[in-house]
């Protein structure tokens, strides 16, 4: 949204809603940008959305192959779909533009616009982990998918090892020439690089340094009661480690009874893509580890998890942010983790404990890291958080916050369509 509204252009997104108008401009009053729509039947939505890219696609990314559900009617989908963003775009293109293509439900569309814009620039980010070749080619579309991305001039991922792990998979699954960060394909070039994505953080400082956030952080910590408050921020997915946070809090609390009545979680899960089984499955078990904790150690004034399954405006999450003495994220795969950076930036005197399965624990060495399958190790890290003195949070906490401040999101974004523009030149100097 930032980027589109200072560049201009156009958003061409999925249309889920079949009254609002193909094409519109944004916003209607004083239009920074347009937004295009390709709108998508219920079974498209089903099939290509729910099915190709949030049953087969996120979890092999993610190292989940339990819940991979491989049917070809999702894949017939999603060929079609991404026919029509790339038709879209094709339509809307004029000379020169950049096309930057979003995330693992468009693996196809580069390829699509290619072939109709052999000229275009185009670039594409993977906002998810990029698995093992030995794990991606898994999937029975596996090169197809691949040489769908290879359309692109540019690919972007989050760090250095997803881009060493696309790279693998072209090499060894096409048979492509690999030459350091660029892939031979077709007579073309294709460069592959570590873009890490940040926030915005001038935007997440203000929000955590106003009044009404300030008076709502003290006012959580006032109802909660406890000397220590941890906190958990997530969409309410299988990847993002909930359950197994709960379990190593109940061994924690196990562990340490001296911990009674001192400490309490307060775990947000917001409700993320309902209609699949494996996410209302994640949902039952997350509600029975709470009922179990609550039920086994609550005394008539200590509530040990406070879990809340809804949303939140991103105000009240800052005030979370800001309440906590340990944010305490454990996905057992995440691209990046955003929840991470932006505790870093609201919050003033923390710990921050970090599942090294993520893209953020390589950007963030300061953090304490912890391998979230390791539950009792995890309970003993919880501890070490609670129990870090005050000079160590300030100064990991401080580093934190440098580091965070250069990931940005602005920073991230002029980079991406930096490089693209940059391969734009180089083939223009060649022709
Ligand atoms: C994907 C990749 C990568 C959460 N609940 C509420 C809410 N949120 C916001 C958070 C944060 C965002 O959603 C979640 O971002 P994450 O990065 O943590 O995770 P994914 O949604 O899985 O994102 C991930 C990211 O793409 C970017 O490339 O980092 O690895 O999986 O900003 O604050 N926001 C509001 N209410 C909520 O209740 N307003």
């Amino acid at each position: 949204m930032p980027v589109l509204q200072q560049r201009g252009g156009v958003w061409v997104s999925m249309g889920e809603d079949p009254d609002l108008p193909e094409r519109q401009p944004y916003p209607a009053e004083d239009p920074d940008f347009f937004v295009r729509r390709v709108p998508l039947a219920q079974e498209e939505l089903d099939h290509y959305y729910y099915g190709m890219a949030n049953r087969v696609l996120w979890p092999v990314s993610h190292y989940m192959m339990h819940n991979i559900e491989l049917d070809p009617v999702y894949m017939e989908d999603y060929r079609d779909v991404n026919r029509r963003f790339a038709e879209a775009v094709v339509d809307e293109y004029q000379d020169d533009d950049l096309v930057w293509v979003q995330d693992y439900h468009l693996m196809l569309a580069p390829q699509y616009i290619r072939d109709e814009e052999p000229d275009a620039t185009i670039g594409q980010f993977w906002h998810i982990p990029w698995p093992a070749m030995e794990v991606f080619r898994i999937l029975p579309w596996s090169r197809e998918l691949l040489k769908g991305m290879l359309g692109c001039d540019h690919i972007g991922l989050h760090v250095d090892e997803y881009v060493e792990n696309f790279l693998e998979s072209a090499r060894v699954l096409l048979g492509a020439e690999v030459e350091g960060n660029v892939v031979h394909w077709q007579g073309r070039e294709v460069r592959v690089a570590s873009h890490p994505i940040g926030v915005e953080v001038e935007r997440f400082e203000t929000m955590s340094a106003a009044p009404d956030v300030k008076r709502k952080a003290e006012e959580i910590r006032d109802d909660i009661g406890t000397e220590s408050l941890i906190v958990g921020i997530d969409r309410l997915d299988y990847t993002k480690g909930i359950l197994t946070r709960l379990q190593a809090f109940e061994r924690f609390l196990q562990d340490n009874p001296e911990y009674h009545g001192r400490v309490a979680l307060f775990q947000i899960a917001t409700p993320s893509r309902t209609e699949v089984e494996s996410y209302q499955q994640i949902k039952r078990e997350v509600d029975e580890a709470v009922g179990r904790i609550n039920g086994a150690f609550a005394s008539d004034n200590w509530v040990p998890v406070h879990y809340r399954y809804r949303t939140y405006t991103q105000r009240e999450l800052c005030a979370f942010y800001r309440a906590a003495d340990v944010a305490l994220i454990t996905p057992l795969r995440d691209g990046m983790n955003l929840v991470t950076q932006e505790f870093v930036v609201a919050n003033e005197r923390g710990v921050l404990l970090l599942s090294e399965l993520t893209g953020a624990a390589y950007l963030l060495p300061e953090a304490l890291h912890v391998n979230p399958y390791d539950l009792p190790r995890l309970a003993e890290k919880i501890k070490e958080a609670l129990e870090m003195g005050v000079d160590e949070r300030r100064e990991r906490l401080d580093r934190l916050k440098e580091r965070v401040k250069k990931l940005d999101v602005h920073v991230w974004a002029e980079g991406f369509l930096k490089a693209m523009m940059a391969t734009r030149e180089t083939a223009q100097a060649r022709a």
